[in-house]
């Protein structure tokens, strides 16, 4: 297998497409967008669109309804044999939706056991849900973590909401930063596979994002996906109004060079929407919409 990897490992993410590179040209995952609430701002994200930390701007997903999400899976699986890998990923964050999240997990495990199950969010809430992400066997989650300093953080997020309040500034980010290593911490505990997503932003965290590659390491975390910041003018609350601009590609690749050493990169991630469908960069969402699947068995 890829590397030198324990067979253990090798065996959660040979199929995989995001996990291994090697598995991405031949296994497809699906996303299913249950999840439309969240529970922080981040700059960058405009909330008309698709959650940021794992997708590109300007894309809306169809909201899905958990017993309409696991028909899609089913539907997807019997149409696209190479569909290994089932992510709920948005389009807001998971974790702020965990009824209808797990719920749907719950579900697509009970009808189709083969599928494997992936999760991604921004790490606020991960703590309170490593129990139920151990007791339902989802193997893979990804936490998107732009920081561990909250000087940085507070110009990543203007709030965060956590235990029914409101914080924002250097206290957000302080929380967020605690709650996002410890999250990652017990995941790591239990053998989840854990993957780092990280937004490049100039001018705030670029080179910052190799001290968080050495914290998260050291915390388990088996690859980091750095991926850039795409601006759109009409994304993004406050780096828009100041004409935040996206690295260049030249820097994006420095930045997963200086890395490299430390751990596995991903460089193969396409920023896919929260309801997109087929091998990584194919999108086959429109062949999957909520009025056609009703019709398929
Ligand atoms: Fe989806 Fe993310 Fe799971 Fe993959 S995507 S929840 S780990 S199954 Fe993959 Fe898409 Fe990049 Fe995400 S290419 S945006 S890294
Ligand atoms: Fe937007 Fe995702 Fe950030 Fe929530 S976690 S504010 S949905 S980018």
């Amino acid at each position: 297998g890829q590397g030198d990897l324990p067979p253990a490992i090798w065996d959660k993410v040979k199929k995989h497409p995001c996990y291994s590179v090697e598995a991405h040209h031949h296994y497809a995952r699906m996303h299913v967008a249950v999840a439309p609430a969240c529970n922080m701002q981040c700059n960058y994200c405009n909330r008309k669109y698709d959650c940021a930390n794992e997708s590109r701007p300007g894309v809306t997903s169809e909201k899905l309804t958990p017993e309409q999400a696991a028909k899609k899976v089913l539907a997807v699986a019997s149409r696209i044999p190479q569909m290994t890998v089932l992510g709920i990923a948005g389009p807001g964050d998971p974790l702020a939706n965990p009824d209808k999240t797990f719920r749907t997990f719950e579900l697509v495990a009970k009808a189709a056991p083969d599928i494997k199950l992936c999760l991604s969010t921004n790490g606020l809430a991960l703590p309170d849900h490593v129990d139920t992400i151990a007791r339902l066997n989802i193997e893979h989650v990804t936490i998107t973590i732009n920081m561990i300093d909250p000087e940085i953080g507070a110009r990543i997020y203007p709030w965060i909401f956590y235990n029914h309040k409101r914080y924002s500034g250097l206290e957000a980010a302080k929380i967020l930063t605690r709650r996002q290593l410890s999250g990652l911490e017990m995941l790591s505990a239990r053998g989840i596979l854990c993957k780092v997503n990280s937004v490049m932003i100039p001018g705030i965290n670029e080179r910052h994002l190799v001290e968080v590659n050495k914290a998260v390491k050291s915390r388990g975390a088996f690859l980091h996906n750095i991926m850039p910041l795409i601006a759109a003018p009409e994304h993004g609350t406050m780096f828009g109004l100041k004409g935040q601009r996206a690295p260049r590609t030249s820097e994006l690749k420095a930045l997963q060079d200086a890395c490299e050493g430390e751990m596995n990169m991903m460089r193969h991630c396409c920023q896919c929407r929260a309801d997109a469908v087929g091998l990584l960069g194919e999108d086959r969402s429109a062949e999957f919409t909520k009025e056609k699947i009703v019709t398929m068995t």
